[in-house]
């Protein structure tokens, strides 16, 4: 059996490709690609929601943010280490990053001007994350699938604390129900422009399912997390801001008008609302670390030449 017939065996018994296996190049920078963009999401996510922390209303709520803020670093450790097992280094993402030339979630380029969107970003954003998430748990990059299944459990908390937060929000006053609904508003469309392009217009859905890298079409994720979700936003006493949105029974599914896809490729070419800020805050707060990354190194190297005397 050669290389390749290894690896097609392998992919077709829905086992695990590992580091040291041989794997066809295309499919080790489709992953590197999906993987740092998957890191830098989570690294650039931590901005919007991060807005809020000094502005948190109570010691409580702050401390909640805190620790979800952090999670997100978290995760993009673990995802920044998974594509180190490819061979690329996170020194080298990072710079592709800052200069633009890596993409990270569309998402991220919408504001936060309400306390409000804190909840709703846990409920409808992390509420997306999970269902586009809990599949790649089942991806078959070994490092990939294993740091997705803890990513999962604290993503599925932050979607809990999200919930949590505006079930107190719309129990409360009319004006904290309208600061809900207005933040459901603006993030329902972007929400549902997470799970990327429809499907006739995604070059890389086809390919991907084929090595087991994504196990479900962006549509197929997409009507899940609305289907999803109505029920919750009934809950909640909140309306999804679409007048197609309907059950249909013939399908066993919610119909739903599409989102504006010409806005999504704006947003994703750099044009979206807060992308310039989101890179200049990324590279600013890079910079400002070189002398924590220089100490760093010359403490590794002082410990390698002594280690070595
Ligand atoms: N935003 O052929 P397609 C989080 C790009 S973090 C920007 O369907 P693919 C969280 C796509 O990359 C959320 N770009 O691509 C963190 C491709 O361009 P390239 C991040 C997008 O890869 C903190 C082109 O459009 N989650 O959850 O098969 C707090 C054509 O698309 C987007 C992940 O990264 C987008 N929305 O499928 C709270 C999950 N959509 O690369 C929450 C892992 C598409 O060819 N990633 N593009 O230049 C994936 O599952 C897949 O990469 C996607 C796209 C479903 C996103």
């Amino acid at each position: 059996m050669d290389h390749q017939d290894r690896f097609d065996a392998t992919i077709a018994a829905d086992q695990r490709i590992e580091p040291r296996d041989w794997m066809p190049e295309a499919y080790r920078r489709t992953l590197i690609r999906q993987i740092a963009q998957h890191a830098h999401s989570e690294i650039i996510g931590m901005q919007p929601e991060g807005n809020w922390i000094t502005r948190a209303p109570s010691l409580r709520r702050k401390a909640i943010l805190l620790a979800k803020v952090q999670d997100e670093a978290g995760h993009g450790m673990y995802l920044y280490a998974a594509a180190e097992t490819l061979g690329v280094d996170r020194e080298e993402l990072t710079e592709l990053l800052i200069a633009g030339k890596q993409k990270y979630s569309s998402i991220f380029n919408y504001p936060t001007p309400s306390y409000a969107d804190v909840g709703v970003i846990g409920w409808l954003v992390d509420g997306a994350a999970i269902c586009n998430q809990v599949p790649l748990c089942r991806c078959s990059y070994g490092p990939y699938a294993r740091a997705m299944i803890r990513i999962c459990k604290e993503e599925s908390f932050h979607q809990r604390q999200g919930y949590e937060l505006l079930m107190a929000m719309t129990s409360g006053t009319d004006a904290q129900r309208a600061m809900v609904q207005e933040s459901v508003n603006r993030f329902w469309w972007p929400s549902l422009m997470m799970f990327g392009p429809p499907d006739d217009d995604s070059p890389n859905t086809a390919q991907s399912m084929a090595w087991n890298i994504k196990r479900h079409t962006n549509d197929e994720l997409r009507q899940r997390f609305v289907d999803m979700t109505v029920p919750q936003a009934a809950a909640l006493g909140v309306t999804l801001p679409d007048p197609g949105l309907r059950w249909n029974p013939e399908r066993g599914k919610h119909d739903f008008t599409q989102p504006d896809w010409d806005e999504f490729m704006a947003v994703v070419k750099g044009s979206g609302p807060c992308n310039a800020q989101r890179v200049a805050h990324r590279k600013r707060a890079h910079d400002e670390g070189a002398w924590v990354r220089e100490a760093a190194s010359a403490y590794a190297a002082k410990r390698a030449g002594r280690a070595a005397a």
